[in-house]
């Protein structure tokens, strides 16, 4: 209820700084490269659309689908409780679509940036991906908003920890292809990922926020003191259909930060936003990110 509100208050307010100002849209390149360049906290917002050049599927439009289901269907407490299994195999196909998959252009630009302009600059990225591709790229101010693939929670004990082991377990070995042919799931409870701490074996799930689930609160706030700081923000390759994600960017324009995004379509935030850049990251941010 308080989020909602929130997030209410945030669309309210930008309506209606819209309304009485106008935001006037640009693309222009060298103009947004100037403003970049002064200045002195910048936030990069990103989502699925950074991570599609590395062939990584997003999650809304035609590459959604795992099977028949939509990818964010599965992505919810209830689908683990009705089908771990499902669940386990969606994770899996996806953990090791990951662990091949390379940073992109987009990816690089934004490490090379901070690697050039972090003594300068404050960067932070803010990610709601959970592929590891920005890590890879060589990230470092990273706040992973949804959690990481290769993480894993104890459902008993809630410990949390780092599992980069292919398969994941020997019953998910050969399985997760994502032939939508493929009907249901059998594999056993007691043969998927357990929780190997001393009297414990609770079954293991992704560390990773479904819908429904609450943020991490650190990370929340965490991400929430970097974006009512920033003076310049990039939106990159995200739906902003996704709260509390969507209202960031957003709330950081009504209180007057530069926004830029970078998408292949517009999006329901685009009008709030001063630069809209439209094209595939893996071109755009290169030249956006460039000296
Ligand atoms: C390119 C490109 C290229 C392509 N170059 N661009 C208030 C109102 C209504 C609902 C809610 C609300 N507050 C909370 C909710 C509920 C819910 C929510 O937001 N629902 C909405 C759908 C309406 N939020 C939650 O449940 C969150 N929890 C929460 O708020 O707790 C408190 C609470 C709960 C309930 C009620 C009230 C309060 C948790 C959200 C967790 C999101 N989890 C997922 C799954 C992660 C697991 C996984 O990866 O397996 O995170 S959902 C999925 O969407 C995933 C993504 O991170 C997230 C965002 O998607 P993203 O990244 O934007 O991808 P796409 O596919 O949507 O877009 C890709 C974009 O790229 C497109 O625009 C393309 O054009 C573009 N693109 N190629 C540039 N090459
Ligand atoms: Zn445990």
């Amino acid at each position: 209820m308080y989020i909602s509100l929130r997030i209410f208050r945030c669309r309210l307010l930008s309506y209606s700084l819209n309304n009485i100002m106008a935001v006037r849209q640009s693309s222009d390149m060298a103009q947004f490269k100037a403003v970049l360049k002064s200045a002195k906290q910048v936030v990069i917002l990103s989502g699925a659309g950074i991570s599609a050049e590395s062939g990584i599927p997003t999650f809304r439009g035609a590459g959604g689908y795992w099977r028949k289901y939509q990818a964010a269907s599965l992505a919810t407490p209830g689908a683990f409780k009705t089908s771990p299994s499902l669940v386990w195999e969606f994770y899996h196909y996806r953990r090791e679509a990951a662990a091949k998959a390379v940073p992109n252009a987009g990816h690089i630009a934004i490490a090379d940036f901070e690697n050039k302009h972090g003594s300068e600059k404050n960067v932070t990225v803010i990610t709601q991906n959970v592929d590891g591709l920005h890590a890879r790229a060589g990230t470092k101010n990273l706040i992973e908003l949804h959690g990481n693939l290769y993480k894993t929670r104890c459902t008993k004990c809630k410990e949390v920890l780092v599992n980069t082991d292919s398969p994941i377990c020997e019953a998910l070995a050969n399985r997760g292809a994502p032939d939508a042919n493929v009907v249901g799931s059998d594999i056993p409870v007691k043969d998927l990922p357990h929780c190997k701490k001393s009297g414990c074996n609770g079954l293991l799930r992704p560390h990773i926020v479904w819908f429904g689930e609450s943020l991490e609160p650190a990370i929340l706030s965490n991400a929430e003191a970097v974006m009512s700081t920033c003076d310049v923000c990039l939106v990159v390759g995200t739906s902003s259909v996704v709260y509390p994600a969507a209202m960031f960017a957003p709330q950081a324009a009504a209180r007057g930060a530069i926004v830029a995004e970078f998408n292949l379509e517009p999006t329901p935030a685009t009008p709030d936003f001063h630069y809209y850049f439209q094209g595939t990251c893996g071109t755009t941010l290169p030249e956006a990110l460039a000296d």
